[in-house]
């Protein structure tokens, strides 16, 4: 028996199960394993970077980040590819993925961490996870610690008072118009999951099984709720879409989100960072935001803007991008 890949990973990590829903729906064997104390020690051994996904090889080399480790593994096992074979199409799947990885986890980390109700939820589920054999007394400190820290983290991902609206509404508009999208396909690019759809779904994954966001998601989106579900293990139903079948209901996302709000903010994010600003502040869609500026967004920032510049003939594709507001924060 050859060795499988293992995963290290967590259930309430977004990018975790990203990757994990990824090797599912290639058929390729391996091993999820969560990482707690007793698994630490091996983890070690491969990790560079206190994180998780990490991917361990059958050969045992060790890989992070969850956008990298699907771009790895695809050049390794091409088939069934997730990259739709149209050119606008790839490049606007890619352009959800770092979409989703990036803006989309401002809306799960928010929220599970905004209202007592998805506090105690999710604190209490990292607590079981960490201490599976805990006492309700030893769980219920845990939980309070774990919560009392990750509260007082939220500011990392630009959550504060004055952002906290305009991301619950990107939130729901996001929902709206993705359950229009889903309404009629089983995933964002036709009758197979592609690489964006990989991206956004960890992330409204995780969001779904907090209180909060189940109710708006079960409530106000039930094509999003089956994709919610389908893509824990995606399966190849049928072909890719062509663009112009999917333009009508995605060019709206595009726009009204990624456009308006996502793009605006990364570039802002970036140019913060090269002043080595502490703070900055953005007029997103008519709303001034305000935050510290995220490292590791402007590197994300830059491997999109490479991926933009070497798609090849970009006539059709700059013309989506214009229309939809998003060729600006590409072209660098
Ligand atoms: N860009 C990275 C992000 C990974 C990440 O932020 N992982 C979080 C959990 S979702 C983490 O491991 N945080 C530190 C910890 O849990 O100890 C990726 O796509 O894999």
């Amino acid at each position: 028996m050859t060795t499988p890949y293992r995963i290290f990973g967590a259930e309430l990590s977004p990018y975790s199960v990203k990757v994990r829903s990824y090797f599912r729906y290639k058929g390729l064997a391996h091993q999820w394993i969560p990482r707690n104390a007793e698994t630490q020690a091996e983890y070690q051994k491969y990790a560079k970077l206190p994180i998780v996904p990490l991917v361990v090889t059958p050969a045992g080399e060790g890989i992070q980040d969850s956008t990298p480790i699907l771009e790895r593994i695809e050049t390794e096992h091409p088939e069934p590819g997730i990259h739709p074979s149209e050119p606008v199409a790839a490049f606007v799947s890619a352009l959800l993925e770092e979409f989703g990885d990036e803006w989309g986890n401002k809306w799960m980390f928010h929220y599970r961490w905004a209202r007592d109700v998805d506090q105690l939820a999710s604190a209490g589920r990292l607590a079981r996870g960490m201490m599976p054999l805990a006492s309700e007394e030893q769980h219920a400190a845990m939980t309070a610690q774990i919560r009392e820290r990750m509260v007082g983290r939220v500011w990392f991902v630009g959550s504060n008072e004055k952002t906290a609206r305009q991301i619950e509404d990107s939130f729901v508009d996001a929902l709206a118009l993705l359950d229009a999208h889903l309404a009629t396909r089983s995933y964002l690019f036709g009758a197979r999951p592609a690489f964006g759809d990989f991206g956004l779904w960890g992330q409204i994954y995780e969001a779904w099984t907090d209180p909060t966001c189940a109710a708006l998601v079960e409530g106000r989106a039930k094509h999003v709720l089956d994709w919610v579900h389908r893509m824990l293990w995606p399966r190849a139903e049928g072909a890719f879409e062509p663009f112009a079948a999917l333009e009508p209901t995605l060019a709206p996302l595009l726009e009204r989100q990624v456009g308006k709000l996502f793009l605006p903010w990364s570039v802002a994010n970036a140019a913060a960072l090269a002043a080595g600003k502490e703070e900055f502040s953005v007029v997103l869609d008519g709303r001034e935001w305000s935050q510290k500026p995220q490292k590791y967004h402007a590197k994300s920032l830059a491997a999109l803007r490479e991926k933009y510049a070497r798609a090849g003939d970009k006539r059709a594709l700059d013309a989506l991008l214009e229309r939809t507001g998003c060729l600006a924060g590409l072209r660098a």
